[in-house]
């Protein structure tokens, strides 16, 4: 019996360790089992997504980026015709007089490039000219493009996706009414989509039915999920509500619309505040916040753009309806004094005209 006891003792102090090892294998085993199931889950996501993006690919496909890139400077037509009116009236002249500096200085205050940036644009060339570094108003011209271009920002235009996230990444869209918000949210979908990424879009606007009916229409038309609240509704908990469903669902991005003006008497900017900060604490990552602008409400739009800038913290700007505008120089004034870059511009109302801003670009567009 003692023996036996001892046999009985000598065994658990052999197998303890043994079993210590084996569990400590299965709970290792266990944990990375979870980690491959739930990074499957998110590449079934992905994988699901990119089925259908590739229909939507098509849509997009390589010829249309192509046409609308050639199509750019044809859209801009009218605010190209602005600038370029009154560089051909300055180049018919021999040399330059006070005539040629108060034409393109008209030309540049009709264009909505806006008094403070016109001035700056002029001061480095007025003193060319003055210490005769400059004599030809063909000279004058190349010059004042290139100092267009350098008044454009520096910074990064690419959106921020944050892919290493394991959480969705939130784009916030802010503007006033009618800027086109939805719109732009329709196209970005259909844009991402393409990419392969996983979209739901969150009807932030609970101002009127037919804003959430719009987006439900961009959410078909794009392959994308959507989160509707009542009419009426708290902005803020639609918003919560669409992140909490990307998150339970491994949706990459969430497309946040917001409303333009509200049915009660609360602050828009108190408001758009509140969604931010809702949105930074649900359980995704608000890596871009784009202003919409409507390119035709010219300088007003700057004013109201500094008021949702301060409440929201802008990373970028989208400035639509760019192609019935023959004020393209507010991105001059955009630039230079809200000093946030514009992301993408929008050149009309159907699906692919959202195109990356190109500064470059834009100011050969102009001036060609
Ligand atoms: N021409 C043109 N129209 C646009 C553009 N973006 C939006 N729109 C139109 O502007 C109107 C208002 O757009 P919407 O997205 O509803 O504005 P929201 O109130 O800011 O959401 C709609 O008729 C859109 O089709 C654009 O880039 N070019
Ligand atoms: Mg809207």
């Amino acid at each position: 019996m003692l023996a036996l006891n001892i046999f009985a003792q000598q065994v658990a102090a052999d197998t303890a360790p043994k079993v210590f090892l084996v569990l400590a294998l299965l709970v290792s085993l266990f944990g990375f089992g979870a980690i491959v199931v739930s990074r499957r889950t998110r590449q079934t996501a992905s994988k699901l997504s990119s089925q259908s993006a590739s229909e939507l690919s098509s849509e997009l496909s390589s010829e249309t980026a192509v046409k609308s890139a050639e199509s750019v400077r044809d859209r801009l037509s009218k605010a190209r015709d602005a600038f370029t009116g009154a560089i051909s009236i300055a180049l018919t002249h021999s040399s330059i007089t006070q005539q040629t500096w108060d034409e393109l200085e008209e030309a540049l205050l009709r264009a909505d490039v806006g008094v403070a940036t016109t001035a700056r644009v002029l001061a480095p060339l007025r003193e060319l000219v003055k210490i005769k570094q400059i004599t030809e108003p063909r000279d004058l011209i190349s010059a004042l493009r290139k100092e267009m271009t350098s008044q454009l920002s520096q910074n990064a235009r690419e959106l921020n996706f944050d892919a290493s996230l394991d959480a969705p990444n939130i784009w916030l869209v802010v503007g006033v009414n009618g800027a086109g918000k939805t719109t732009t949210i329709g196209k970005l979908s259909a844009q991402q989509r393409a990419l392969g990424r996983s979209v739901l879009l969150a009807a932030g606007d609970t101002f009127r039915a037919a804003a959430g009916e719009q987006l439900e229409t961009w959410a078909t038309r794009s392959g994308a999920e959507i989160v509707r609240g009542a009419e009426g509704g708290d902005p803020s908990s639609v918003i919560f509500d669409g992140v909490a469903r990307a998150t339970s669902r491994n949706i990459d991005l969430v497309l946040a619309d917001t409303a333009g003006r509200l049915q009660n008497n609360t602050n828009l900017m108190e408001e758009l505040a509140k969604v931010r900060r809702v949105a930074d604490k649900a359980s995704g990552k608000v890596t871009e916040v784009l202003l919409v602008i409507d390119a035709t409400t010219g300088q007003n739009g700057l004013t109201q753009a500094k008021q949702f800038s301060l409440a929201t913290q802008v990373t970028g700007v989208v400035l639509t309806k760019l192609d019935g505008s023959a004020k393209g120089g507010i991105v001059f004034a955009i630039e230079t004094e809200l000093g946030i870059p514009i992301k993408l511009v929008g050149l009309g109302e159907t699906i692919d005209d959202l195109v990356a801003f190109d500064a470059a670009e834009f100011v050969s567009a102009l001036f060609n």
